[in-house]
């Protein structure tokens, strides 16, 4: 099990009872798991600013399949970036549009790189990359 270290954090009253009032309403059991995710998102965060670092993210995608090229071009990308890319998740949303969401696994700059080509592809209507770690 992993070794647990207990710290006191000074709080003025209001910060608290807002931050306690937040937690509660997302749903955390304890104060202390919510404080624990903050830290962990800074953290993950600051990694994401670090070309050099190795992480993981997704890629989500909207694009109007009707342009017969988006498609073709976008599966390319990912065929040529296939040691970069791990999977691929395609939704047809209604009759004109998909959302594709790409799994990444590698370098902060190799991801981010990718991930602004498809994003900047003609014709696709929204892009968003989530690093994690
Ligand atoms: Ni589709």
């Amino acid at each position: 099990m992993e070794k647990i270290i207990r710290k006191g954090i000074a709080f003025d009253p209001d910060t608290l009872k807002s931050f306690d009032e937040q937690a509660k309403k997302k749903g955390y059991s304890n104060r202390s798991e919510a404080i624990r995710d903050l830290i962990r998102e800074s953290l993950v965060a600051e990694k994401s600013q670090d070309d050099e670092s190795v992480m993981i993210g997704t890629l989500t995608l909207v694009y109007n399949h009707h342009d017969h090229d988006i498609q073709h071009d976008l599966t390319h990308m990912q065929h040529h970036k296939h040691g970069l890319i791990i999977s691929t998740m395609h939704t047809h949303i209604n009759a004109n549009d998909c959302m594709e969401v790409v799994v990444f696994r590698g370098k902060v700059k190799d991801i981010k790189e990718t991930a602004d080509r498809m994003t900047a592809r003609k014709g696709v209507k929204f892009g968003r990359l989530v690093l994690a770690q």
